[in-house]
């Protein structure tokens, strides 16, 4: 049985007031907030573990690097990896794709190759793209997208061609909150030759990703979206390609043997782990996918589902609002105009009454440009959303109303 209440309590910064009110935390897509299990592993990490990892003779040292290992084990188990070789911990999404970006693209692209991604890209899935067309002389090309914000299908396989080496694509939108059908897109580009990056930052808290259930080469996420620290995340890369790819970054731990003349690079993962790495971020992440677990996903996609469907009811009866993204497969994300008044302004007046939204383009300028918008309001639900914070978020858009007349 689903228990929305016994669940909030876990995230003590739910149940503070701001300006006065209780505060409706509506801006998951950019953070989710942590329950107590992780702000505890982490303290805990601190207080009693705190130790470099993979080279200390001592006991902090070794219970450090089990507690690393530990996490890297239940990310691998979580994504249902071949190997732990697979998950490579990395700063976040943004850091993930550049490492694939840089590293598999340096040794795999050239000029005339085509990277196929889609109009609904976050910036992260485009500029390390982008920048490597540049290097390399290759060719962006983009999948557009209809008005309700869904790839477009028949284009999608008119752009894929033998010059296709990458297909880069989001499994859910997080300036419109379309699901996107990823498995399909991998088979398809598979069949065309091409190997397929797919940017979970925001699906992994919301669906179940088996990565070889999928059978996508790359699969990127972040921490802090799915009640885990920031500055943590992870790329699962298969095998045999992280394999055959360069580092992306030198220095401590990444090697196996050094000399002026040459350097022997450690094995997988931590060829790709230069530098002492965020452990306190690791552990923290591995609780956090315990907390993801033991709610599951079974009752976490019928939750989401149903507060996604009571807004969208909501926002249908709104007068003057515009949704920007209305695909038939959504989740979790209600994005929007209202009429006369900029979302800035709507996100500010909503602060002042407790709730918490983003407005912006959400780093996602083409998705904006697409729709002719400067930006949206954007309200992102999570597990621990209520329906009674959704009558907060269209109380106050009523309140902005009569502000502006
Ligand atoms: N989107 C949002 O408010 P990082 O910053 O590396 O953790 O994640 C980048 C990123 C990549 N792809 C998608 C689909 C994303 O949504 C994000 C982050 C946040 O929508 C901050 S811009």
């Amino acid at each position: 049985m689903f228990d929305i209440e016994k669940i909030r309590a876990e995230f003590p910064i739910l149940s503070q007031q701001i300006h006065g009110r209780p505060l409706a935390y509506l801006d998951n897509a950019a953070t989710t907030q942590k329950p107590q299990s992780v702000i505890d592993a982490v303290r805990r990490y601190y207080e009693e573990d705190n130790a470099n990892v993979h080279r200390g003779v001592h006991a902090l040292s070794e219970r450090a690097t089990a507690a690393y290992e530990g996490a890297r084990k239940t990310v691998g188990g979580f994504f249902n990896t071949r190997s732990v070789r697979e998950v490579v911990f990395t700063r976040g999404t943004t850091e993930a794709i550049n490492l694939v970006a840089s590293s598999w693209g340096r040794a795999n692209i050239k000029a005339g190759d085509e990277i196929l991604i889609t109009h609904m890209e976050h910036h992260s899935n485009i500029v390390p793209w982008q920048m490597l067309c540049e290097q390399t002389g290759a060719i962006l090309k983009v999948v557009p997208i209809n008005q309700a914000g869904e790839l477009l299908m028949d284009e999608f396989d008119a752009l894929l061609t033998e010059r296709t080496k990458l297909v880069g694509v989001v499994h859910m939108s997080n300036a419109l909150g379309t699901v996107n059908p990823v498995a399909d897109i991998v088979r398809r580009a598979h069949a065309a030759g091409a190997k397929v990056l797919i940017d979970g930052a925001q699906a992994a808290a919301h669906l179940p990703v088996d990565v070889q259930a999928l059978d996508c080469d790359f699969y990127v996420t972040s921490a802090h979206k799915m009640y885990g620290p920031t500055g943590i995340g992870v790329l699962i890369g298969r095998e045999s390609l992280l394999r055959e790819m360069p580092p992306y970054q030198g220095g401590g731990d990444m090697i196996r043997m050094v000399t002026f003349e040459k350097t022997e690079y450690n094995d997988l993962p931590y060829k790709f782990e230069a530098g002492t790495p965020h452990i306190a971020g690791a552990i923290g992440f591995g609780k956090a996918l315990e907390f993801i677990r033991g709610i599951g996903f079974d009752a976490i996609e019928k939750r989401e589902k149903e507060l996604l469907a009571y807004a969208t009811a909501k926002a249908a009866d709104f007068d003057g609002l515009t949704p920007i993204g209305t695909a038939e497969d959504k989740a979790c994300v209600l994005s929007f105009v209202l009429k006369g008044i900029h979302p800035h302004d709507l996100g500010t007046i909503l602060d002042r009454e407790g709730v918490a939204i983003r407005a912006g383009h959400h780093c996602a300028m083409p998705v904006m440009q697409f729709y002719k918008v400067p930006a949206t309001a954007r309200a992102s639900f999570s597990v621990y959303n209520s329906e009674a914070e959704v009558d907060a978020l269209f109380a106050a858009l009523t309140r902005a109303q009569e502000i502006f007349g």
